[in-house]
């Protein structure tokens, strides 16, 4: 990809490696697994992988602690399969991203290893130590995956500062050595032709633990302005910020047109919108439907000329939209391509996670099947904070981690055909009729919705220039937006109720071309549950 901005008509796939297709029975995904699903892909009409950690870890966190950035972890391959991934996907013209986790490594890295031996070797620095005494934290931060921030090392008697797991010490990046090695290693995987990178929590990489600074830390935009400069912008190549603290302004600055940081960042706004204010995202609530159009209406014209949106609904740490916002019952394929019609009108880089494009749903599963720490953790806190058991496993099933996290379902056979062997976690027992078989053998399935959708963004410039302007602003189940560049127009109209809405066109619509629709006929006077609509005019 030698063009400055490709990434701005590009449509990527997320691919999380352990759940999408084993080769050797291990019940864990591998690399010859995605090489051999990369047909599947291009058929979909994908542009890049983003490809979630396949680095070495100990897999406390699936892969987002890193014990060393230049190795593949035995569990997926190794490096020979790494690069012939790299081929492959070229030969297809889909690049890969990699997973770059950065505010953190594991426990078991070899700085980290040296770090803990003594306050003068010279990796200690490389992590973030306070003073204090055994049975005082330096401070009262807490951890995302719940305790303390701070972990006691008798062997050095200082405390290091963990944003997540214990076993994921944060890196300093005050430190210039600890900057430079992490440049090196990036370098080193643009030369092994990787064309993207996605940057795990990068916005907490300034923490400031003195001063209880997580995300935003005053020199964050330095840090990313060097790191973009010695790495980056020596290639063609797109990247990606997860930024759960990102405001407008800040993706302003991230995403700046000159690229003196990253292509865009991932923001969260519309996904924290479905819990309680102030509280955290076990605790549920119903999507505030016009505050959400709101919200993308505003992150559409903020960043429309001077920036770019990155545009998701799923990711690994997301329930599945369907089952969110969506409908995962009667109306589950009309829904599932409502959400992705609503999304692929807009302006941005589309995400599609692995198995969004079959509708692939959320999971119940009893409590002992689930494998992330996150809901582990949660689960023994709030037992302990007295709250009803029921209430607990109401927030694990609409909110936990592992419903994105279980198995690719590509056909109706055993384990999905994920695995031969027994998977790490449990494959969706809906998987009989709901896989990717039975999605490529269906004119109306799901999928060949999505690959239209992207076929569109590629066929009309509108859909990556366009400006936005929201429709029926305050119309509690309509979501109507229009594109438009001096050319063209599209009109997107999402009926997100599973009710009939009465609704017409509005005059200078009523001849306009319709590109797509989940339903098999023209929008009338009346919108059908869950129908979704793009209309074209020159
Ligand atoms: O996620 C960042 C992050 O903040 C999430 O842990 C988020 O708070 C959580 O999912 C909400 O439930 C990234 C990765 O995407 C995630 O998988 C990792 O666990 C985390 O960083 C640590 O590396």
């Amino acid at each position: 990809k030698t063009k400055k901005d490709w990434w701005k008509s590009a449509v990527a796939y997320q691919i999380y490696p352990k759940s999408f297709q084993d080769t050797t029975g291990s019940g864990v995904g591998d690399l010859q697994g995605i090489i051999k699903r990369l047909d599947y892909l291009k058929t979909l009409g994908i542009d890049v992988i983003w490809l979630s950690p396949v680095c070495a870890s100990p897999q406390v966190d699936n892969g987002y602690d890193i014990s060393d950035y230049r190795a593949i972890d035995p569990m997926f391959g190794d490096l020979d399969d790494m690069r012939q991934l790299i081929q492959e996907g070229k030969k297809r013209g889909i690049g890969i991203m990699m997973d770059l986790v950065l505010n953190h490594s594991s426990d078991q890295h070899r700085w980290f290893l040296e770090a803990k031996t003594s306050r003068d070797n010279p990796y200690h620095d490389y992590y973030v130590w306070r003073d204090g005494t055994p049975d005082a934290f330096p401070n009262d931060m807490q951890a995302t995956f719940g305790g303390p921030a701070w972990e006691w090392v008798p062997e050095v008697g200082q405390y290091y500062f963990h944003q997540f797991a214990p076993q994921q010490p944060d890196l300093n990046w005050e430190n210039p050595a600890l900057r430079r090695e992490i440049y090196d290693m990036i370098l080193w995987w643009m030369e092994q032709g990787v064309e993207g990178f996605r940057l795990d929590v990068i916005d907490q990489i300034a923490k400031e633990p003195d001063n209880k600074i997580t995300n935003n830390g005053p020199r964050l935009h330095e840090f990313l302005r060097e790191l973009s400069a010695e790495t980056f912008q020596k290639g063609c190549l797109v990247t990606v910020g997860e930024a759960w603290g990102a405001d407008i302004p800040r993706a302003k600055l991230y995403s700046a047109p000159d690229g003196s940081e990253l292509s865009m960042v991932f923001q969260f706004e519309q996904m924290v919108l479905d819990q309680q204010p102030g509280k955290d995202k076990w605790d549920l609530a119903p999507l505030p439907f016009v505050k959400m159009k709101q919200s993308y209406a505003r992150w559409q014209q903020g960043l429309h000329g001077c920036g770019w949106n990155s545009l998701f609904l799923d990711n690994h740490d997301l329930p599945r939209i369907v089952s969110r916002w969506g409908d995962d019952g009667e109306y589950r394929v009309q829904s599932a391509k409502l959400l992705a019609t609503m999304l692929h009108g807009m302006q941005g880089t589309p995400y599609i996670y692995q198995g969004e494009e079959l509708g692939m749903t959320n999971v119940r599963l009893p409590l002992e099947q689930y494998q992330d720490v996150e809901i582990h953790n949660m689960y023994k806190k709030r037992l302990a904070e007295g709250y009803p058991e029921e209430e607990i496993l109401r927030s694990i099933y609409a909110k936990g981690r592992d419903n994105a996290r279980t198995p690719m379902q590509w056909n109706g056979q055993e384990n999905a055909g994920f695995t031969t062997g027994t998977p790490w976690l449990p494959v969706n027992p809906n998987y009989t009729s709901i896989n990717a078989e039975a999605a490529l053998a269906d004119p109306d399935s799901v999928f060949w919705y999505y690959k239209k959708l992207i076929a569109l963004r590629k066929e009309y410039p509108v859909f990556v220039e366009g400006d936005f302007t929201l429709l029926e602003e305050e119309h509690p189940q309509l979501f109507v937006y229009r594109r438009s560049t001096k050319n063209e127009q599209i009109l997107v109209v999402c009926n997100f109720s599973g009710t009939d809405v009465s609704w017409s066109l509005p005059g200078e619509w009523t001849t306009a071309e319709m590109l797509i629709s989940n339903y098999p006929s023209q929008v009338q006077k009346t919108l059908r549950p869950w129908e979704a609509t793009i209309l074209h005019r020159a």
